[in-house]
């Protein structure tokens, strides 16, 4: 056991990524399924604020772009379900623990997209501090997690192009589709920078998670390359940021911003979010609507394997 720790460290240490068959700790097994787990069930889940827009999209070409971009989120969360699998963990555990309120999901997707802006904003902020993160995590060192991410963030920077190229439409618009615009960067502004989670000194998995490098930047440090990305951004188009404190900082060459909300962060992450309960009723409809497709298809597949094994042994 001495030996395989030692190669684990070592493996760490020289920037070689842990693959499934090598050793490794299980408290590193399990923040990985938990950190993977979750990350897969808010792509799944981060499929419904936008979803509940595509028969709405203002124009044909929007519509297309729009159901291309949430079957994206479908896939990205398969790859980071099979991703978990490689560990151990069993897909229909994760999702019974996700309806149970026993797995988490990322807070933004518990906020109501009131608007086609707010769907342009997802498109632009939520996606572009997605990447901000996932960028970071192409090199976590667990290869599937790492291999994923690879292929996750350039459909991600696709996303946050064309959420950006709808925000500039509206705000060169006319008034009232510039205010829109103004009201969803209001609306999504703060829970966008909530998505890196707590502050680092309130992060309790970051020492560990750091130390394994299956995180290599920390949450406050991502938060800031986020707003020191996107605030020239909101400028560009007209908007302003719904931040009295934001300024820049000459000296250290970053934005320097207000407080964020953490009564209101800890409150959606313990499900009382504005849509927790809805979101979590349409994921338990699907799974379990779902069920027959998936007993017919372990039927299918058990059948096919007897008829493969029984034609070897003739
Ligand atoms: N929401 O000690 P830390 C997307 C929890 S993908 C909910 O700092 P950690 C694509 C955390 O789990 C967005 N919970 O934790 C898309 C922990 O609780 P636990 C998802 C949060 O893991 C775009 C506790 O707080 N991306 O958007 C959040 O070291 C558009 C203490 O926190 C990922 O998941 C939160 N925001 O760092 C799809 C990226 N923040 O588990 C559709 C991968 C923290 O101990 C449309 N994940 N918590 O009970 C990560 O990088 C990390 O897990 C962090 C949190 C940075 C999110």
């Amino acid at each position: 056991m001495k030996n395989h720790a030692e190669d684990f460290e070592q493996a760490i240490q020289q920037d070689i990524t842990i693959e499934p068959k090598n050793w490794m700790p299980e408290a590193y097994r399990k923040t990985l399924i938990r950190q993977i787990g979750q990350h897969g069930h808010s792509e799944i889940i981060g499929m419904l604020p936008e979803g509940n827009w595509i028969t709405r999209a203002p124009t044909l070409k929007r519509k297309a772009v729009l159901l291309a971009k949430v079957q994206d989120e479908a896939g990205h969360g398969l790859y980071l379900y099979s991703a978990a699998e490689t560990l151990g963990a069993d897909r229909d555990d994760m999702m019974d623990k996700l309806i149970a309120g026993r797995m988490k999901y990322s807070s933004i997707f518990n906020y109501p997209t009131l608007s086609w802006a707010d769907v342009a904003a997802i498109g632009w902020l939520v996606d572009g501090a997605a990447i901000v993160n996932q960028v970071a995590l192409c090199r976590t060192s667990y290869g599937p997690y790492a291999r994923a991410m690879v292929r996750i963030c350039k459909e991600e920077s696709f996303h946050q192009r064309q959420g950006f190229e709808a925000m500039m439409q509206l705000a060169n618009g006319t008034p009232e589709q510039k205010q829109m615009a103004q009201d969803a960067v209001n609306r999504y502004w703060w829970p966008a920078l909530m998505m890196f989670g707590p502050n680092d000194d309130n992060s309790p998995n970051s020492a560990q998670s750091m130390a394994w490098k299956i995180k290599r930047f920390s949450n406050d440090e991502l938060r800031q390359k986020f707003v020191d990305n996107t605030v020239p951004q909101v400028l560009q188009l007209g908007l302003t940021v719904p931040d009295e404190k934001l300024h820049f900082n000459e000296e250290t060459g970053h934005y320097e911003f207000g407080e964020i909300n953490w009564e209101e962060f800890f409150a959606v992450i313990a499900g009382k979010g504005p849509c927790n309960q809805e979101r979590i009723d349409a994921r338990r409809k699907a799974w379990e609507g779902g069920k027959w497709v998936r007993e017919s298809a372990a039927v299918y597949a058990q059948k096919q394997q007897a008829q493969q094994q029984s034609k070897k042994v003739a």
